[in-house]
């Protein structure tokens, strides 16, 4: 385990087992490099993507926090601030050669409680062995109750878009963020055209199916998910992708969004899990 940082000074932690490798920036604690030795890496990174204090990192998981997507207030960040905050590394554990667990934390700030008047205390446990394994826990420090929305808004990486399937939602209810429209998924998922929805009562194990390759996303704590790939138009005007970046990733993200977003009442916490194998 080693801190590191780019030329400008921006910091992640690298660490290394005999099962996987991966990179944690201390800004968001964004994991934006997870790799099982021997094999292909399972996040997307764009190529050009921006490591600068106070931009998210294009890629990895960006953890969306307190709210997913954006806020009634228009001037508020889209997907709230957790992603572009400074967290504090607290430490890390060798459980054994082949697992390690890190412990990310943020707290309120002077800043954030000008845009949201909450006392909190997030924690993001990264465990990096054969599966990766994501949780994070919302503590609620203030003597008022809040609601949060929020997600785990990971960027899988794919051979080609066209050979994506994704499994696991027939049948489930999604709202649709192109049209504001809410529909019922027939089947698996395919990719031809842009896909924004935020699946609910989700109760099973997502299935992400590549040309030679299948990953398993089992969520807890959570019944909705995100399906996102912005295909070509959507594409240009994103921040830090290159023309052709939507042929190479789909977002499978865990979430508390919409109807699943969750109240949380003082001193009381909320732990959204996901296990990526
Ligand atoms: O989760 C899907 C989504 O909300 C899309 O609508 C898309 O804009 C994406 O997230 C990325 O958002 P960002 O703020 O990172 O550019």
């Amino acid at each position: 385990i080693r801190v590191r940082e780019f030329p400008n000074g921006f910091e992640y932690i690298e660490i290394q087992n005999s099962s996987a490798k991966a990179k944690i920036a201390l800004q968001g604690a964004h994991i934006f490099e997870y790799q099982r030795v021997g094999e292909e890496a399972i996040l997307w990174l764009s190529e050009i993507s921006d490591f600068e204090q106070g931009r998210a990192i294009r890629g990895g998981v960006p953890v969306c926090w307190p709210w997913f997507g954006f806020n009634e207030d228009k001037n508020l960040p889209q997907h709230g601030f957790a992603r572009t905050s400074m967290w504090e590394f607290v430490g890390a554990n060798e459980v054994n050669e082949s697992k390690t667990t890190l412990l990310f934390r943020l707290t309120n700030s002077e800043q954030t409680l000008k845009i949201w008047n909450y006392k909190f205390l997030l924690e993001l446990q990264i465990t990096i062995s054969k599966e990766l394994k994501m949780e994070l826990k919302t503590t609620n420090l203030d003597d008022k109750a809040f609601k949060i929305s929020q997600a785990l808004h990971t960027y899988f990486s794919v051979s080609h878009i066209s050979e994506v399937t994704i499994s696991g939602l027939d049948k489930k209810p999604y709202l649709d963020a192109l049209s504001w429209q809410k529909e019922v998924q027939g089947g698996n998922i395919y990719f031809e055209e842009e896909v924004d929805r935020v699946y609910q009562e989700i109760d099973e194990k997502i299935v992400l199916r590549d040309k030679n390759r299948e990953i398993n996303i089992k969520n807890k704590n959570s019944s909705s998910a995100v399906i996102w790939n912005p295909w070509i138009e959507k594409t240009l005007r994103m921040s830090a992708m290159k023309e052709d970046a939507y042929k190479y990733f789909v977002c499978i993200e865990s979430a508390n969004a919409f109807d699943d977003a969750r109240v949380i009442e003082p001193k009381q916490s909320h732990t959204l899990i996901v296990q990526i194998f």
